[in-house]
């Protein structure tokens, strides 16, 4: 006579410890299959006696059912398992590039300029952009150069061919001031704009390269004077260099667009290499500015008796270097990937003087 509780025990445990579909069903074939156990003890009730089979009926019926509802419950365990496995090792991180991460960044030029930008649109400033290629109207006459001036000579300026009807020569812009000029002309104030941009000069050694980057500003409204240029400039410069203050000085100087000039320095140390600021002896020039000359306010329309402005220019590429300890110019300039590796900057952080320039 079979030891039916123990012989439960055995099949259970031979479910429970199957680890793999194959396993499984060897398992079910050897209870309920034809010849299985199971099976077999279903087919032996036939040789029993009424009594017999009414007393062992339920008892191997109930076997047969536990084990057949145990193995289903098994496969399915089996079954969700070997989905699990698979689709974890079908997983795709949606995260990753979809090809090797790219190399590319920002250029330090480019970086500087989104950061004076982010920071002059703070103050109310908006970007004003023009052609690289401009007239001698826009780019010398408005802004009240005299007609023998020196920067108009052909060793300081780039001019493109005549052309073949008017004889007009033509130049790449030696500043971003025309577009001020054409703002002055085509608005009306107040204007409080920003003119970042490329500018061309004949120049070329370790500080100057025949095309650099500068950003331009100009304010016009009425009543604007000196103490609105120094607070703005003031604030920009300490902001662009993240401190809380710059101790600053304006010397007198001479453009021909503007009166009075004067070009800022800010006090700093640069014994060692490096750049600090509001300490030492040493002042470092940052940016040229001045109240815009009332002949160029008439030039472009403007009654200086009504309106006033002040302008100020920085070259950007300058301020990068001192910035990011860029040593000299020229390679900013040659495309090599492995300086740009080192110098660049992420694209995925655009410049926020709330949260940081960099
Ligand atoms: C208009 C009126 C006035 C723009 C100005 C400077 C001073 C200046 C240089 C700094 C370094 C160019 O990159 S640099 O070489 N610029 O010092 N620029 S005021 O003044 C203007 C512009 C437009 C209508």
């Amino acid at each position: 006579m079979t030891d039916l509780p123990q012989l439960e025990l055995d099949l259970m445990a031979a479910i429970g410890g199957a680890d793999d579909l194959a396993a499984l069903d060897a398992v079910r074939v050897s209870a309920l299959g034809k010849t299985g156990v199971v099976s077999g003890l279903l087919k032996g009730m036939g040789a029993m006696s009424p009594d017999e089979r009414r007393e062992q009926g339920p008892v191997i019926n109930g076997l047969r059912d536990r084990a057949t509802a145990a193995i289903a419950a098994r496969k399915t365990e089996l079954e969700d398992a070997a989905l699990e496995a698979k689709l974890a090792a079908e997983t795709i991180d949606l995260s990753l590039p979809a090809r090797p991460r790219r190399k590319g960044s920002v250029h330090p030029t480019l970086q500087v300029m989104d950061e004076l930008i982010a920071i002059f649109a703070e103050m109310g400033f908006a970007v004003a952009e023009g052609p690289d290629i401009e007239d001698d109207f826009h780019n010398f006459t408005a802004l009240n150069f005299p007609p023998k001036h020196p920067a108009r000579e052909m060793h300081d300026t780039f001019f493109l061919k005549p052309d073949p009807e008017t004889g007009e020569r033509k130049v790449l812009r030696t500043h971003t001031s025309p577009v001020q000029v054409r703002t002055m002309m085509s608005q009306t104030p107040p204007i409080r704009i920003v003119a970042p941009g490329r500018t061309f000069r004949k120049d070329s050694d370790a500080t100057h390269t025949p095309m650099f980057h500068q950003i331009e500003g100009l304010v016009i409204d009425k009543g604007i004077h000196m103490g609105h240029l120094k607070t703005t400039l003031t604030t920009l410069v300490a902001r662009f260099f993240e401190v809380d203050d710059v101790q600053a000085r304006f010397r007198p100087h001479h453009f021909p667009f503007t009166e009075p000039s004067a070009e800022m320095d800010i006090r700093c140390d640069r014994s060692g290499g490096k750049l600090t600021l509001n300490t030492g002896e040493d002042w470092l020039e940052v940016l040229g500015c001045g109240m815009v000359h009332p002949n160029v306010l008439r030039n472009c329309g403007l009654d200086p008796d009504e309106w006033q402005g002040f302008a100020f220019g920085m070259g950007v590429d300058r301020l990068a270097m001192l910035k990011y300890g860029v040593p000299d110019l020229r390679p900013m300039f040659e495309t090599d990937v492995r300086w740009l590796a080192h110098y660049g900057f992420t694209a995925f952080q655009a410049p926020n003087p709330a949260s940081g320039l960099s």
